[in-house]
């Protein structure tokens, strides 16, 4: 919040998004009950996955069957549970839950307050290539690996990167200073939340001071440079489309 009356930091372009706190207005979607539902990204501004922002209220629960969408659910506060193939698991901050396509799901807080990213994707089958399972994990099980050699700026990356996935959630961990390599430009389109820290986010020509809390979207083939500033680590949690033809 900048304190100023009609100022913000959002922008919306054509190429990319940024969405910051103070503009968010929540939404009532189905299956969501005693829940803040904040529709982050979505196909209404050109993405073709979404990204909500679940915060479960006292009793907060989600219930419902993921379709023909699979599910990726990270637990960025509080705890809950989730129930899937019958099999209740425990869910704590740092969790994480991939369910497939064709799947009931219950999403349950523990006490209030449980807050909750989840991106959701149509799932495009690969002949041969085998269907995803149900995948419980944990960040801290994830060990983070050097991008590109730089040992400053670590990648997590969440799920298998095998050919049976068509989409990949990974969570980049950058020391002050360090920054992306140089100036991405590729098909793959991504969807992000800043987990801590700060920096600034190059987007297409234009450089976007970004903190904890900011969501970027960035369309295919949208130039993205990040660096990491001030005094403790930046982190942030992105979704990208991978490993299928482009065509
Ligand atoms: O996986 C990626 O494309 C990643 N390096 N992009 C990003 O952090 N903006
Ligand atoms: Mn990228």
């Amino acid at each position: 919040m900048t304190g100023l009356f009609g100022a913000t930091r959002t922008v919306i372009k054509g190429r990319y998004g940024l969405i910051t706190p103070d503009g968010h207005v929540a939404s009532n979607l189905p299956g969501w009950e005693n829940a803040v539902c904040i529709v982050q990204i979505s196909p209404a501004m050109g993405a073709k996955f979404c990204q909500l922002f679940i915060t479960l209220n006292k009793d907060g629960q989600g219930r419902g069957n993921t379709g023909e969408n699979q599910y990726f659910i990270y637990v960025v506060e509080g705890n809950g549970s989730i129930l899937v193939d019958d099999k209740k698991h425990r869910l704590e901050a740092g969790n994480y839950a991939y369910i497939p396509p064709g799947k009931d799901i219950h999403v349950q807080g523990a006490g209030e307050g449980a807050k909750l990213l989840i991106f959701q994707k149509p799932y495009q089958a690969h002949a041969g290539a085998g269907k995803p399972q149900p995948i419980i994990g944990h960040e801290r099980e994830v060990k983070g690996q050097p991008f590109l050699g730089n040992e400053d700026a670590r990648l997590q990356v969440l799920l298998y990167d095998t050919l049976a996935f068509d989409m990949a959630v990974n969570i980049f961990t950058y020391q002050p200073g360090a920054t992306l390599p140089f100036v991405e430009t590729h098909i793959m389109e991504h969807g992000l939340l800043m987990l801590k820290g700060q920096g600034v986010y190059r987007l297409e020509g234009d450089y976007h001071p970004v903190q904890a809390g900011d969501v970027i979207w960035m369309a295919p083939y949208c130039p993205q440079w990040f660096v990491a500033m001030g005094k403790t680590p930046a982190s942030y949690i992105y979704y990208k489309d991978v490993n299928r033809d482009p065509i």
